[in-house]
């Protein structure tokens, strides 16, 4: 198995596609995600497009279905939900699909959806994801954060460092056969430094100030956790998981 990692998805190869790709959005977009799934979620249907998402999601039933829109850090008008994982409680999403458009993570999702397999993860489900590349053993992944409106974002690569730290760890294969670029041995120094104090990291990264400035510590909180939610947030046909 030989990992990549971009730090955007507008960093990722136009001609190819691999066998595995985990789409990376901590803050906030596959935490979300994944709480959504692990809380009896029927599906996740992502969108760049907040008037495609309504048109869609109008073929759906109204009591089987949730509006959640993201721009800028706020909940879009209108919507039933922003984007905070802690709105996504089991009575609220079960057996409902979720239709989402956010800032950058869903277009993550969009960018990588021709892989034979896409995946969402955050910290949160990093060891659901971790055990599915031990099991399935893909020959290429791609772990690609989402950034912000094209530039880096430190916790999105910190969570790829982890995921990358777990399975240098658990196969005890030298990080130079796993590691296919650069980048994953700079993500992987990048989580060490920060793997018991995820919180303290996304206090530096720009985006956690962002939400701190919206008053969403609380989510800043639920997302730094590590392997709580044991839960892989599988595509199923382009754009839903
Ligand atoms: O950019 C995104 O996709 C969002 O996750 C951003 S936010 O955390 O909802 O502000």
């Amino acid at each position: 198995m030989k990992l990549f990692i971009y730090h955007t998805p507008e960093l990722t190869p136009v001609d190819k596609v691999p066998e595995c790709a985990i789409a990376v959005d901590v803050l906030r977009a596959t935490s979300t995600m994944a709480t959504v799934l692990a809380a009896g979620g029927e599906a996740v249907q992502v969108f760049s497009d907040l008037e495609q998402l309504i048109q869609v999601s109008q073929s759906w039933p109204a009591e089987k279905r949730l509006l959640a829109g993201e721009r800028g850090g706020a909940k879009v008008p209108g919507f039933d939900l922003g984007n905070s994982p802690l709105d996504c409680t089991p009575d609220r999403v079960e057996g409902r699909r979720l239709f989402i458009s956010t800032t950058n993570g869903t277009r993550t999702l969009q960018r990588v959806q021709n892989a034979q397999t896409v995946i969402a993860a955050a910290f949160i489900n990093r060891g659901a994801v971790v055990r599915y590349l031990l099991e399935m053993q893909p020959q290429t992944v791609w772990i690609v954060g989402s950034g912000w409106e094209g530039s880096f974002s430190l916790e999105d690569t910190a969570c790829a460092g982890a995921i990358a730290h777990a399975v240098v760890e658990q196969t005890g294969l030298p990080t130079d056969e796993i590691a296919g670029n650069d980048e994953v041995i700079n993500a992987i120094a990048l989580y060490s430094q920060w793997q018991d104090n995820l919180l303290g990291l996304f206090h530096h990264a720009s985006h956690g100030k962002r939400l701190l400035r919206l008053e969403c510590y609380e989510d800043l909180k639920y997302c730094s956790q590590a392997d709580t939610l044991d839960v892989l947030p599988v595509q199923k046909e382009p754009g839903v998981l």
